[in-house]
């Protein structure tokens, strides 16, 4: 018997995180293009929310950044660091791996058919910069779930189908190792902001998954959602366990989606939240819904991980303390600082993906403790450059000092195979 329990795993900051404005439709990492970042203390603050979620007893893995600038794309693409034109330097240099709810979607083991954890690497392709992480997150993921009686490994949905992974997956189930219902979400295209998420890719991964079709969902983000910003299913919605947490906008259909989530999951605990208490521009401001919603162990109901930015948002907080004041699923709220990431759009849940398996079938590298944590920190203080600025990704010392850091958390971590 194997004992199933959540894993989030954290993308570490990696130590080319800058402000490139790569991402359109994206209104944080458009509106800050161009302006200092601080890899250092972006790292830092990563690792200060591993730590904060390890002490709520909660189960915490980690990814190491990829390697960049990307020369091997650059190289495919025929050009070199020196001479590629500004947007596709950016693109080679993005630390966007940081983004670990982007890295693939995850159908745990009782969910699937053949009784294996499946895992689809997202092929990310509606951004340039994006598209080339995969081979690097698909090398980790065959590292970290090796074991090929309990993981099945898929590379990416084939082109021209966007797959951004399990940013626009939520999973409904009464405890996390049960069976659960799946939820894919899409968007259409025709919008001012592209839509990631291509239906085909999302049926090609529950296929793929083996899931059986009376326990999947397909259900569309709204149009205005994503005029409004929210670029993936999680700026607007969360779910876990039993509950689903969705702003009143984020879906196309919502009253069909939720009459088949009732069909499918009768247990399911939806909260929508109005958009009369929060407006949806509020809540893509503040990513409420970006937060991490999670069980606390010792029966002690749900809690929101949530970025600083949604107590600095008065609708939001006022709607949260309310919230838990109902005595419902969800008990207490958890601000983190993660505002270097924040500035591209990134949440606590974008710098996480769940995964749903018994942690001693993990390779053990990838499992993070207090004192690992401490570990790679004194990496990040001794390597991580303290600040870019995006017109800086030129500069040689600057590329000698991103390489280095990488290979001292590698290192540090024993997963030097992963160095190139
Ligand atoms: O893909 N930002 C990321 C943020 C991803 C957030 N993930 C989830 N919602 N799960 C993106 O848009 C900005 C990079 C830049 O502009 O330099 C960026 O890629």
């Amino acid at each position: 018997m194997t004992k199933l329990q959540e894993i989030n795993f954290d993308g570490i900051i990696g130590p080319s995180h800058n402000y490139a404005g790569l991402s359109l439709g994206n209104i944080a990492s458009s509106s800050n293009a161009g302006e200092a970042s601080y890899p250092r203390e972006a790292a830092l603050q990563g690792l200060a929310k591993m730590r904060h979620n390890i002490a709520l007893g909660l189960a915490q893995g980690f990814f190491m950044p990829l390697d960049r600038p990307n020369i091997g794309w650059l190289n495919a693409l025929g050009t070199t660091v020196n001479k590629a034109e500004s947007h596709i330097r950016a693109a080679a240099y993005s630390a966007s791996s940081m983004w670990a709810a982007n890295a693939a979607t995850i159908s745990p083991a009782p969910d699937s058919k053949d009784g294996k954890c499946h895992m689809t690497v997202a092929n990310l392709q509606t951004m340039p910069h994006r598209s080339h992480e995969w081979p690097g997150t698909l090398a980790q993921l065959q590292l970290a779930f090796a074991s090929q009686d309990n993981f099945a490994v898929h590379g990416p949905v084939p082109s021209p189908f966007g797959d951004e992974g399990a940013a626009n997956h939520m999973r409904l189930c009464a405890a996390h190792g049960d069976v659960g219902v799946e939820i894919f979400i899409y968007g259409k295209s025709g919008g001012p902001f592209p839509a990631r998420q291509n239906i085909e890719a999302s049926k090609a991964v529950a296929r793929r998954h083996a899931i059986t079709e009376e326990r999947v969902i397909l259900a569309q983000q709204s149009d205005k959602a994503i005029a409004a910003g929210a670029f993936h299913n999680d700026v607007v919605a969360v779910a876990n366990e039993q509950v689903l947490f969705a702003h009143e906008e984020a879906f196309e259909h919502r009253e069909e989606f939720y009459a088949e989530v009732k069909r499918k999951f009768p247990q399911a605990e939806i909260i929508t939240v109005p958009a009369d208490k929060v407006s949806l521009a509020d809540a893509i401001k503040s990513y409420l819904f970006n937060a991490q919603l999670v069980t606390l162990p010792d029966n002690n109901g749900m809690a929101l991980i949530l970025p600083t930015e949604a107590k600095d948002t008065e609708s939001v907080w006022s709607y949260l303390q309310e919230l838990v004041a109902g005595n419902g699923a969800i008990r207490k709220l958890c601000p983190v600082n993660v505002r270097q990431s924040m500035a591209n759009g990134g949440g606590p849940a974008c710098l996480r993906l769940r995964v749903v398996t018994d942690p001693e079938l993990v390779d053990q590298r990838f499992i993070a403790t207090p004192q690992k944590l401490d570990a790679i920190a004194e990496v990040v203080e001794q390597y991580w450059p303290e600040t870019i600025i995006p017109n800086q990704l030129t500069d040689a010392d600057l590329l000698g000092k991103i390489q280095d850091a990488r290979r001292a958390v590698l290192k540090t971590c024993g997963l030097m195979e992963l160095e190139s």
